[in-house]
């Protein structure tokens, strides 16, 4: 008798993912994979939108406070470990200041796109061909385990910017928070960027702008599905719906079906069911008090050095000392 096996590759952790969010209820997809080449490409877009006034309020921050920060790191080497660090633009305002300085350190970009870690360490390179960076590929808690061990140990400084930290819930930063304090040593500095919450029409307004970016942002979450997993979506048929929560700080965003439709992941060899206006849940993008943060702080055992904020009081980035 003849057996046939059926051969399967092994998925990767985006498939793996897609399949698990789009056959849950509610119907999910996960923010990090927003960031393919062309999601890279639309969130630069994203950052240079009048509406999107997080980055600008956070190289804001950035300028007004590097000397103080450079205060705080004194005269001794450190390793500047950067999670998200994109194309490190915002972090940019912060080394040009240690480079005048000359300050002693090694800068390890930790991103999970390849692509902007390439054109960041190319642009840094052309800039200060002396400074040393070092870039971590991957999902950060496994980048940080590829760090070199020293002896003597070297202060770490970790920076964690740009509000990433809102795209986990309460519960999520604070384990994040947890973890990575656990791979730190006393005397290690944290500097985290929130978003604080405001008049909520500002808020929505970043998620919703006039140009459509926010949109096709979304919408390229569906698209890279198609590419990478052989999906059909037609983006057409999702609303972009945003939402903000004055109480939470939830500042939410989901993909309706604007009519009942299925789509086929040919990859998963899922096929996925939309009911009229069923949502996809996309991202969350959390914004903080001044108290939330304060609690996190306790809860993590982690001390807030200082509150840097720029002039409106839109946005902080907390440093924190372990
Ligand atoms: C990169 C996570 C900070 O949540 O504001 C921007 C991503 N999403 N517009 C954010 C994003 C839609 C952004 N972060």
């Amino acid at each position: 008798m003849i057996s046939v096996t059926k051969t399967t590759t092994a998925l990767s952790a985006f498939a793996q993912d897609v399949h698990k969010g789009l056959s849950s209820s509610p119907k999910y997809l996960l923010s990090k994979y927003f960031y393919d080449a062309e999601g890279d490409r639309l969130f630069q877009k994203i950052m240079e939108l009048p509406e999107y006034y997080l980055t600008r309020c956070e190289e804001e921050i950035l300028r007004t406070y590097s000397a103080n920060l450079a205060d705080f790191l004194g005269n001794q080497p450190f390793d500047l470990i950067e999670l998200g660090a994109g194309d490190g633009l915002k972090t940019r305002v912060l080394l040009e200041h240690f480079q005048q300085r000359k300050l002693q350190y090694r800068y390890f970009p930790v991103d999970i796109s390849r692509n902007i870690l390439m054109h960041l360490q190319e642009k840094l390179h052309q800039e200060w061909p002396g400074l040393s960076v070092i870039p971590l590929e991957g999902e950060y808690f496994t980048a940080l385990k590829k760090l070199p061990v020293n002896d003597p140990p070297i202060r770490k400084v970790v920076l964690f910017l740009g509000s990433t930290i809102g795209n986990m819930s309460l519960a999520d930063s604070e384990a994040f928070l947890q973890q990575l304090r656990a791979q730190l040593a006393p005397g290690d500095l944290i500097l985290v960027g929130f978003d604080l919450k405001k008049k909520p029409e500002l808020i929505l307004a970043a998620y919703n702008d006039s140009a459509g970016v926010t949109r096709a942002f979304n919408h390229n979450h569906l698209l890279r599905i198609n590419r990478e997993l052989g999906g059909n979506f037609k983006p057409e048929h999702f609303q972009h719906w945003p939402l903000y929560h004055p109480v939470t700080g939830h500042a939410k965003s989901y993909l309706l079906s604007t009519i009942a439709q299925s789509v086929y992941i040919e990859a998963l060899e899922l096929q996925v069911d939309f009911a009229a206006w069923e949502a996809i849940d996309m991202e969350l993008s959390k914004k903080f008090d001044q108290a939330e943060i304060e609690l996190l702080a306790e809860q993590t055992h982690l001390q807030v050095l200082m509150y840097f904020k720029d002039q409106k009081e839109y946005f902080t980035d907390v440093l924190f000392i372990v």
